[in-house]
């Protein structure tokens, strides 16, 4: 194992345990909610918010639509703001309310089917790209080409690079992790055996000293995993996240889709497939998502949601791996049609071969006047100079007008204050919301801290949909203009740019507003342009 192995390990092991214990994290288990001014935390004031502007007043539910994994609907959490289709009757087969979608009581998922079944993993789009253009193009004569044909082979051999690479990267890591098993189990046998030990633990490794070059390593290696407290557990699941990816992610003859869909995803042809199951299985991720917007407030439970008169419409469309086009249209359109105002979109990714699909159903949504909410990606890019799809630029010209790109910030006001992982974009993402260690729902009535931002968008959402419900007659544009102007302004402060070390630039720098959204200002705004 070398140095760089482990540095990468560790980056791994990170990212995989992400779920604290409650007991931990005292008070700052709800930092989303808080104020830099009472707690000294960059949150978005909506425990100031509830407690100074509107006691006593008058709220208008609003409908949340959670495109994710799924969600867990019986959460003790969640369950009581879940949203429920008042036309539809529950389990007789038949669609009441004509919407297309039988007994769709709680949503929809396009992930799954009548029997049962459910999607979740799929490949990535590179791999599905490489894989439809490596047919196409086998053995192909450059020369006989025509003009577009030239122009989307020129694509297939960058595409073609980028899939190759990726898969030998994830062999290399692999292998890597695969390295530290084996050194992990041979340098506890050695020290046992060389210091007369029954176990080697982070107290007794200690104490451990040796000029033998071997042993001397052995040491070194069993001081770093007890400081970085590596459990087997960390291990298994570092060797699962891999192998997984081998397995399912870029694996070209992975595909779920043909016997569970069964549709040609390409295409718009037929509307109504998947299940009323909108939990399905690994439902983590929504559930967060969902909490983040909407838990129950000051119920004893859990954690405090931003919004409080919310309804939350679960549509699942994202696997673990890339969502497909058609089923992000999809539950687009389900979402504005069934009464939607908000839609929280937390998922991404770098290709969007069908993006044609979704663009119309933005197009529509947008139309409707439904505020959609995306995830800015966690890769630190600058948006202005990479895509990250599903995005408000259309195709052919223009740009959804409803539409708000959120950045991850972290709890300090400090140098740090922009989520490392957090793309950015002067022009392409709108603003920033906490998403750097959050606390919120998890699966099995439990609770976590989680990271992306995945987590900023339904913080986002929950201050939306905290101001819409105080305001209802404002337009989604007004409630936009609203979010986008009474932003906390950051914009001198010196944050370190995502991505790199310490190349510093102005919070200002990273997005359209220059800010974090916080809900005091919002309704404070909300208020006198009323
Ligand atoms: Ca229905
Ligand atoms: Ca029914
Ligand atoms: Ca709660």
């Amino acid at each position: 194992m070398n140095n760089k192995g482990l540095i990468l390990l560790l980056a791994i092991f990170a990212l995989l345990s992400l779920n604290v214990n409650a007991q931990q994290l005292s008070k700052e288990n709800d930092w989303q909610n808080q104020d830099l001014k009472e707690n000294k935390v960059m949150g978005v004031s909506a425990n100031k918010a509830y407690a100074e502007l509107l006691a006593g007043k008058e709220s208008k539910t609003v409908i949340v639509a959670i495109i994710d994994s799924g969600t867990d609907i019986e959460h003790e959490d969640l369950k009581d703001n879940i949203w429920t289709n008042a036309g539809e009757i529950a389990g007789n087969g038949i669609d009441d309310d004509n919407n297309g979608y039988i007994d769709d009581i709680h949503g929809w998922s396009f992930l799954g089917n009548a029997k049962g079944e459910h999607i979740t993993r799929e490949t990535s789009e590179l791999t599905r790209l490489y894989k439809k253009y490596s047919k196409k193009y086998v053995d192909v004569d450059v020369e006989s080409l025509s003009a577009k044909e030239k122009k989307e082979f020129d694509e297939f051999e960058n595409i073609k690079k980028d899939y190759e690479k990726q898969v030998t990267d994830n062999r290399n890591q692999l292998q890597n992790v695969m390295g530290f098993v084996e050194y992990n189990k041979v340098s506890i046998e050695l020290l046992k055996k060389e210091f007369k030990l029954d176990t080697i633990n982070a107290e007794n490794i200690k104490s451990l000293k040796s000029k033998d070059e071997d042993v001397k390593g052995a040491i070194d290696f069993q001081k770093y995993v007890a400081k970085n407290k590596i459990t087997t557990a960390d291990i298994d699941e570092a060797l699962e996240h891999f192998s997984k990816a081998l397995k399912y992610g870029i694996n070209t003859d992975f595909n779920p889709r043909d016997s569970i869909i069964g549709d040609n995803p390409e295409i718009m042809d037929g509307f109504y497939y998947g299940s009323n199951d909108v939990s399905g299985q690994g439902a983590v991720h929504g559930t967060h998502v969902g909490g983040l917007t909407g838990a129950i407030r000051d119920n004893g439970a859990g954690m405090n949601g931003i919004a409080k008169n919310v309804k939350l419409m679960i549509v699942r469309a994202v696997p673990d791996g890339d969502e497909r086009d058609k089923d992000v249209a999809l539950a687009i359109r389900y979402a504005a049609d069934n009464g939607a105002q908000i839609i929280n979109m937390s998922f991404g990714k770098s290709y969007s071969p069908e993006k044609y699909l979704v663009d119309a159903a933005v197009k529509y949504a947008d139309s409707l006047g439904v505020l959609m909410i995306h995830a800015a990606g966690n890769d630190n890019n600058d948006l202005d100079k990479k895509d990250n799809f599903p995005n408000p630029l259309y195709l052919d010209g223009g740009k959804a007008v409803n539409w708000l790109t959120v950045g991850a910030s972290a709890i300090s006001r400090d140098k740090k204050m922009a989520a490392s992982f957090s793309n950015y974009g002067k022009k392409n993402v709108d603003i920033f919301a906490p998403g750097h260690e959050v606390y919120s729902s998890v699966l099995d009535n439990k609770y976590g801290l989680n990271s992306g931002t995945s987590m900023a968008s339904p913080v986002a959402a929950g201050v939306a949909a905290l101001v819409w419900s105080y305001y209802p007659n404002f337009t989604a544009t007004q409630i936009k203009d609203i979010l986008m102007k009474s932003v906390s302004k950051q914009e001198k402060l010196k944050v370190i740019l995502p991505g790199s070390k310490k190349e510093k630039v102005r919070f200002g720098e990273l997005s359209v507003s220059g800010g974090i959204i916080n809900a005091y200002n919002a309704l404070k705004l909300a208020e006198e342009m009323k």
